[in-house]
């Protein structure tokens, strides 16, 4: 054999083709783990090339910062060139014969400039266009190695860096933030061993369980065909006509039209896988687990009255509070919390199916275990690039980690690569920078639109022999699909428990506060008030009268309709009847950051006593809150002593809603001028019918008279939010209005009709 293969011709770059090494092909095998990779002196891709190096990148060395340093750009102290380098002389005129004359067709940079501008949009996405991202990390608690072989699971301490995109669903990507809507909370995790994409809700349960209805779903929900109406709302006829002929929905539609679909902030709603997956340890055993994040912010939603305002004051008011939050350095954090339980467990809640995303497992049956916490520390450089290029799949998994028969989430396996063939434009979106694994790639795909991986090599095909084998298969070391056993007929139809649809419904109402009661009344009521036919009305209140019968009758009332008998019911299986589960209310989780990166308006006018109301500021500052001296027009103040005072926005560019908390500044000339302000007066009053503290001093009452606001709670009782100080008692009145201020706001303000 010697002999033979030095009788061959021989080219040293080419060793497999050539050498010794051709005679002994290696076939498709699976690498073992005690064989070393192959080396660079059998294998041609291994040889350095001058241009890329050895073939370990050094981008993916720092996880947390450098795999995107390969595309960053700073133009700072540059000039300007085309897209090939060519530096570009005047970027204001165009080229033309004499300067009165046509434009020149050569005028190359003028063409490359307006044709790069003309296809600069992509597709946006199809369901939650609108959305909004942030870099950080995940840390993990524990050693999670003997439910999971997932690598982020087992080290504790260990960090992976994630991207995290907030979304509303409805709207078009120039829609508001504050629609009613269910939120996308979805995470890439840039694994050693791949990535992996949680791509979740704010909301634990779904509206349909069969991908099958999904376009349905969407169709319904979107603006009407006919005229595009209306942007980002369900108050619609054909959702609710959808919705009323699927009464799998009413469970989901109990959360979305809880003040759950109108978070107060990104940072302050939960999130959830929502389905069942599993977790697969290194020995082969199977756990179902649910997802959850928990936001350490603690769970706040605005009120109804608050969302539309904000739409119009703010339509970008959740981007911009998670801009600025971490542009602060106030890190959002979430821990994440297991649900695990295995398959007999799940065969044993019997009342539900724990493959149908329209029901939960209440915590009560199995505890939500913290194993580590998801911390958003950066802010994209770029929207684009990050936030609007970013593909979440569902797919994304990693070994450890797999997926379950619920029928909706085998859908959405095929849905979310192809929506990204379309709307990223080919089948190397992967390859985007935002998309990449930290974890290199090797296969024997190759080319399509935008290919950026120079593949080395005349191997593309596996098995081989000319390329040493490579890449190898991974055998144990690569993902497998956990090797559940599955028998029966191929039919279309859904599993018996999953045609119960009113047992979790109840139990979401039956854990809810009085107030969250109250506005699910009134989101009801609003939304079929804007649906225009009446049976479609009717045929909703008629599934909330298997929900509850003073939900229904309320929600009737509203509607100026008797209550319609219950609808049908799909089969005869009880209703069951669950314990309530306080951890469905939002009171559940009030949060652990106190009053950090709460707005508070410190109201301001000519006459303000200018030293109190920055000692205030000040003491705001200093726990963390964001104060702003809020006046009628900017500029100084004149002040009765010392320095005068700055006002840093105006009420009619920051409404009350902009605001957590109100503090009219002391002074008597300031209070009494406010007072006089009508736009001072509605600000005030949206204060106190959002439930938030508000404190005065001295003088400051008479803003609360003149804006008709009742020192006392509609049962009598003193209102808890609200602080009228003077001089002496000022430093334990700003102490009970920053404890108000935590707690977020006074809902036993509240009464159907509003009195203010
Ligand atoms: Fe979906 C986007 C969450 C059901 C099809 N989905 C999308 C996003 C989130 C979710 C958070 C935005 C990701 C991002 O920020 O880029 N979707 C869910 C959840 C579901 C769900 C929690 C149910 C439990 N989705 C679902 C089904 C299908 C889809 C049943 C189709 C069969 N979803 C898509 C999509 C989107 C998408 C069309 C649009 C843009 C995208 O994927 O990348 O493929």
């Amino acid at each position: 054999d010697a002999e033979l293969a030095a009788a061959m011709p021989y080219n040293e770059t080419k060793p497999l083709e050539y050498g010794a090494a051709a005679l002994t092909p290696h076939q498709g095998e699976v690498r073992r783990p005690d064989t070393p990779l192959a080396t660079a002196s059998t294998t041609t891709e291994d040889i350095a090339s001058r241009k890329v190096g050895d073939g370990t990148p050094g981008i993916g060395a720092d996880p947390l910062a450098g795999p995107l340093d390969r595309v960053r750009v700073d133009d700072s102290g540059r000039e300007l060139t085309t897209n090939q380098g060519v530096k570009v002389a005047d970027n204001q005129h165009s080229l033309k014969i004499g300067l009165r004359g046509p434009t020149a067709m050569e005028d190359f940079i003028l063409r490359e400039k307006i044709t790069h501008f003309d296809h600069e949009r992509i597709p946006e996405r199809v369901v939650h266009a609108r959305g909004a991202g942030a870099h950080g990390y995940f840390e993990n608690y524990h050693d999670l190695s003997s439910i999971t072989r997932a690598g982020l699971f087992c080290k504790p301490g260990k960090r992976t860096p994630v991207f995290v995109r907030f979304s509303t669903v409805a709207g078009s990507r120039g829609s508001a933030d504050t629609a009613r809507d269910v939120r996308g909370f979805a995470t890439k995790f840039y694994t050693e061993e791949g990535v992996f994409d949680l791509v979740g809700n704010n909301i634990p349960v779904f509206f349909i369980q069969d991908a099958m209805k999904f376009p349905d779903l969407i169709h319904a929900v979107k603006p009407e065909p006919n005229n595009e109406i209306p942007q980002a709302s369900s108050a619609h006829d054909t959702f609710y006509d959808f919705a009323g002929l699927s009464p799998e929905i009413f469970h989901m539609l109990m959360w979305v039209l809880s003040d759950r679909a109108i978070p107060r902030s990104f940072r302050t709603m939960q999130g959830f896988g929502v389905h069942t997956f599993r977790l697969v340890n290194a020995k082969g055993e199977s756990h179902f687990v649910k997802f959850h994040w928990t936001p350490l912010q603690g769970t706040h939603s605005l009120v109804w009255d608050e969302a539309v305002k904000v739409a119009g004051a703010d339509a970008d008011f959740h981007r911009r509070d998670l801009w600025e939050a971490i542009e602060s350095g106030n890190f959002p954090e979430w821990e994440l919390g297991l649900q695990v339980f295995t398959e007999a467990q799940a065969a044993a809640f019997r009342v539900f199916d724990v493959l149908d995303a329209t029901k939960i497992v209440p915590e009560e049956l199995v505890p939500v275990r913290p194993v580590g916490k998801l911390v958003l520390d950066r802010n994209p450089d770029n929207f684009f690039a990050e936030t609007e290029q970013v593909a979440f799949c569902i797919a994304h998994l990693v070994p450890g980690i797999d997926f379950s028969n619920d029928p909706l989430m085998q859908g959405r396996i095929h849905s979310y690569i192809d929506t990204q063939l379309s709307r990223l434009g080919g089948a190397n979106f992967h390859e985007i920078p935002i998309n990449g694994p930290v974890a290199q790639v090797h296969n024997n795909q190759r080319d399509g639109m935008h290919r950026q991986a120079i593949n080395r090599g005349r191997v593309a095909y596996e098995p081989n022999s000319l390329a040493g084998g490579c890449p190898f298969q991974a055998g144990a070391r690569g993902f497998a699909s956990w090797p559940e056993h599955v028998e029966g007929s191929k039919v279309r139809g859904k599993a018996e428990l999953f045609a119960e649809h009113y047992g979790q419904a109840r139990l979401f109402w039956n854990s809810q506060s009085p107030f969250e009661q109250q506005h699910i009344i009134d989101a009801f009521r609003f939304e079929l008030t804007r649906v225009q036919t009446p049976a479609v009305r009717e045929r909703i209140v008629a599934g909330l009268a298997n929900i509850n019968a003073r939900l229904a009758a309320a929600v009737a009332r509203g509607l100026g309709i008797p209550v319609p008998a219950p609808l049908p019911r799909v089969n005869d299986t009880p209703v069951p009847d669950y314990p309530p589960s306080p951890s469905l209310s939002l009171l559940f989780r009030p949060g652990r950051t106190g009053i950090r990166t709460r707005r508070v308006a410190l109201a301001a006018a000519e006459g303000v006593d200018a030293a109190g109301a920055r000692e205030l500021y000040a003491s705001l500052l200093r726990d963390g809150a964001q104060p702003r001296i809020v006046g009628q027009r900017l500029g100084e103040l004149s002040t009765a002593s010392g320095r005068p005072l700055d006002v840093e926005v105006s009420f009619e560019a920051t409404p009350s809603v902009m605001y957590d908390g109100l503090v009219v500044g002391p002074g008597d000339a300031s209070a009494a001028a406010l007072a006089r302000d009508g736009r001072v007066l509605e600000f005030v009053r949206d204060q106190y019918r959002h439930g938030k503290p508000i404190l005065v001093i001295g003088a400051g009452r008479q803003l609360l008279a003149a804006a008709v606001i009742p020192l006392a709670l509609p049962d009598g009782s003193p209102d808890p939010g609200l602080f009228l100080a003077d001089e002496a008692g000022l430093a334990a009145a700003l102490a009970a209005f920053k404890a108000a201020l935590a707690r977020h706001r006074t809902w036993a303000r509240e009464t159907d009709p509003p009195r203010v």
